[in-house]
């Protein structure tokens, strides 16, 4: 019985921790465009940074910071592609609730910035760019449990 319930906890436990995986983020400094980013995090095995509270934020900044020049564009996977103005998390299949933009942001210039970049003038903060614009650099999440 005790053997039972032993195997009850640890089963419990281990589909909350994978229901609830830590990201863990890695930056890759490359010229690169926002459909080329989400394909090469996904050949790492993982996907272009989703980003849902503000600990993750921070502790994306401290992987671009590790990775390079944080005053340039660094792509996460939010993009409002599909539907104007509404983002989604494209690695997690999640709507973006957690909102970091900077202030006049997303601006959506020209009617082409559906994709979204964190450093650069927004800091900390993000920026919607074009997609297809080549930038400094991307940060994948990986999973971890
Ligand atoms: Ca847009
Ligand atoms: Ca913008």
């Amino acid at each position: 019985m005790a053997l039972k319930y032993l195997c009850l906890v640890l089963c419990v436990t281990f589909f909350a921790m994978e229901v609830h995986g830590r990201n863990e983020y890695v930056a890759y400094k490359r010229a690169i465009n926002f459909y080329e980013a989400f394909q090469q995090c996904r050949l790492y095995g993982g996907h272009l940074a989703s980003i849902e509270s503000a600990d993750e934020n921070a502790r994306v900044v401290t992987a671009v910071k590790a990775a390079g020049d944080f005053s340039k564009d660094w792509l996460i996977g939010a993009t409002d592609l599909g539907n104007e103005g509404t983002f989604i998390w494209t690695g997690v299949n999640r709507k973006a609730t957690y909102l970091n933009f900077n202030g006049g942001e997303p601006s959506n210039n020209d009617g082409s910035e559906h994709c979204v970049a964190i450093g650069s003038t927004a800091g900390s903060k993000w920026n919607d760019v074009p997609c297809n614009a080549k930038v400094e650099g991307f940060v994948c999440a990986y999973i971890r449990l």
